[in-house]
């Protein structure tokens, strides 16, 4: 049997998941990750071990030895790999570029594997768009730089036009599990770019070719258009798991308004709490859906 998304790849065959740094020669995939149900990622390794952590709490299962978390992708740095029951976790970097490369590896490890019914959650940070820092965001569209709901990529020196689709009704479900009254949860479209600065319209970068005028109209532009965050990832997340046949959703705190400035927050501990915010999301929807089996 091969992947529905590339025939080339086949079951029983030799592969090494370079970036992870496991080789299907050396580990027995399905033995170990058959009964991966959710796929959490989020950019950095540190905040996906405290997520690991996190959820293997709430979950009441071994993540590793002694309370620290196994990383299944201990031989590189590029990336960790963690496991908490059905929940696989790992940090995609910044940008769709990195966001890519661990995709297509942890696809290939859960077609190895044969999971079933997999749901992808990102679970990261963002810029709001006229909403207070701390809030969260669910997204319902989303949009690329260009403000077309599509991903744009190069492949075999053409430029190719993935279409995105978003799930409403998991968006729905997720902004309702976890009523709080610290801050808001809301449902809305985020814009996913390819740069922090510039393409975020930000005038603190090292680079800017235009003016405080400029970029105010444009965040405005964006408010007019619903859009609540901007980040760097979601256009490629929504794309990818289409194309591979998986749900997604992408639960998103924000850690400032650019209506009001260019800087995420300083203040670590506000930071801290906030980005604790879209964990807890994700693991109501998990333990719902393991209810619900
Ligand atoms: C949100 O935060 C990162 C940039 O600081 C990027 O990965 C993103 O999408
Ligand atoms: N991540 C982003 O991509 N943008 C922000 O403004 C904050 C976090």
């Amino acid at each position: 049997m091969s992947l529905k998304s590339n025939p080339h790849i086949q079951h029983g065959g030799y592969d090494f998941l370079y970036h992870l740094g496991i080789n299907t020669k050396d580990v027995d995939i399905k033995k170990l990750f058959n009964d991966v149900k959710f796929v959490c990622l989020g950019g950095s390794q540190s905040r996906m071990f405290e997520f690991v952590r996190y959820i293997g709490a709430q979950l009441n299962v071994k993540i590793g030895e002694n309370e620290e978390p196994f990383n299944y992708a201990y031989k590189t740095d590029r990336y960790c790999l963690y496991k908490a029951g059905p929940v696989l976790c790992a940090n995609h970097g910044i940008g769709i570029p990195s966001l890519s490369v661990v995709i297509n590896e942890i696809f290939k490890l859960l077609f190895y594997a044969e999971c079933k019914d997999v749901i992808f959650l990102r679970i990261g940070t963002s810029g709001g768009v006229g909403i207070d820092p701390g809030t969260v965001v669910i997204t319902t569209n989303v949009l690329n730089g260009e403000l077309k709901p599509i991903h744009c990529t190069t492949v075999l020196g053409r430029r190719i036009e993935h279409p995105t689709y978003v799930d409403s009704d998991l968006a729905k479900e997720l902004v309702n599990l976890c009523p709080d009254e610290n801050y808001a949860t809301v449902l809305g479209t985020t814009v996913s770019v390819d740069s922090f600065y510039e393409g975020q319209g930000r005038i603190d970068g090292a680079l800017c070719d235009y003016t405080d005028d400029d970029r105010k109209t444009f965040l405005k532009s964006l408010q007019e258009k619903g859009v609540k965050n901007i980040e760097m990832e979601s256009i490629g997340l929504f794309s990818f798991c289409h194309r591979a046949g998986y749900k997604a959703a992408m639960i998103s705190v924000v850690l400032v308004n650019r209506l009001v400035s260019d800087k995420p927050t300083d203040d670590d501990e506000a930071r801290k709490d906030w980005e604790q915010r879209p964990f807890s999301i994700a693991s109501h929807f998990i333990k719902s859906r393991l209810d619900k089996v």
